[in-house]
C-alpha cells in the first residue's frame, strides 16, 4: 500500500526560492505553480503532491493534518501560536531579518535604550508584543496586513515591525532600522501524528532535502 504525502507551500517568494529545493531533493511539480491556477499540484513522485496556499495559513494546514510536511517563513511560524507541528529543518531560503524601523528622522534623536512605550504598526502583532513585553517595554500595536512602511508617512504609527531584505523599501520610504527582532528564513515543518503514522515515507522525503539543503549553502558544510 503506498502512503500519499501532501506538502503546503507557502506562494510569493517562498515558492520561487523553494521549488530549486525541490528539484534538487527529486521533486517536481508536473505543472508549473507558478502559472497554472490548481491549488493540489501532483509531482513527479506519484504519491507525493504540492498545495500552494497563503503564507500564513501554512501553520494551520499542518497543524491540522491537512498538509503532512510545510514549509513557511518563521515569521510566521513564530507569529503563528499552534504546538501541533514539528520545526524540523531550517531550509536556509527566503532569508531576511524582522526589524523595528522608523523615520530617518526620527532616528537622529532616538535612543532604543530609553523607549518606555512604543506605538507600532505590524503584520506582526504577538510577535512584536512578546518581544517588547520581555524588555519591559509597552506598546500600542497596531494591526496592519501590508504596507507597513506607509504607516509612519501618514501618521498611523511612529515605528514599524516588518520584513527586510535589501532594505531598498525602507529607504525609498524614508524609514531605517532601529532595532533587529529576529533572522528569518523558511523552515520545513511537519504534522506530529503524520511524523508517527507516515514515519518512512516522510523520512525519506525529509532526508532527501536535507541533502538539497546542504548543497544549497556550502557554508554550512
Ligand atoms: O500575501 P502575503 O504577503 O502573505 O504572501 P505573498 O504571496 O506576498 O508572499 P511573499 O512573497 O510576501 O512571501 C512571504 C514570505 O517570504 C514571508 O513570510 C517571509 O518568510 C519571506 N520573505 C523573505 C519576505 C521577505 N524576504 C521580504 N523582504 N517577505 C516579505 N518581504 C517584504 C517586506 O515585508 C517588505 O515589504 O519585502 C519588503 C522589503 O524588501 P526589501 O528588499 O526592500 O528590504
Ligand atoms: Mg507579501
Amino acid at each position: 500500500m503506498s502512503t500519499v504525502l501532501n506538502i503546503a507551500l507557502s506562494k510569493g517568494r517562498i515558492l520561487e526560492e523553494g521549488l530549486p529545493l525541490l528539484a534538487r531533493a527529486g521533486l517536481v511539480p508536473t505543472e508549473d505553480p507558478l502559472k497554472s491556477r490548481r491549488l493540489i499540484l501532483d509531482t513527479n513522485l506519484p504519491d507525493v503532491k504540492l498545495t500552494v496556499i497563503r503564507a500564513a495559513d501554512v501553520p494551520t494546514y499542518v497543524q491540522f493534518g491537512a498538509a503532512d510536511l510545510g514549509i513557511a517563513g518563521k515569521d510566521v511560524l513564530m507569529e503563528y501560536e499552534g504546538d501541533g507541528l514539528y520545526e524540523l529543518m531550517d531550509l536556509n531560503i527566503a532569508r531576511c531579518r524582522l526589524m523595528v524601523a522608523e523615520p530617518k528622522k526620527l532616528a537622529e534623536s532616538d535612543d532604543p535604550q530609553n523607549w518606555t512605550r512604543l506605538r507600532i504598526a505590524t503584520k506582526y502583532v504577538k510577535t512584536t508584543q512578546r518581544h517588547f513585553a520581555a524588555k519591559g517595554i509597552q506598546t500600542d500595536v497596531i494591526k496592519l496586513y501590508g504596507s507597513m512602511e506607509l504607516a509612519p508617512l501618514v501618521g498611523l504609527s511612529d515605528r514599524i515591525v516588518d520584513l527586510v531584505s535589501t532594505g531598498q523599501t525602507l529607504k525609498a520610504n524614508g524609514l531605517v532600522e532601529v532595532e533587529h527582532i529576529a533572522d528569518i528564513s523558511a523552515w520545513l515543518v511537519a504534522n506530529k501524528a503524520s511524523m508517527k503514522i507516515k514515519r518512512k515515507a516522510l523520512k525519506a522525503l525529509i532526508d532527501r532535502l536535507a541533502q538539497a539543503v546542504g548543497q544549497a549553502s556550502p557554508r554550512q558544510g
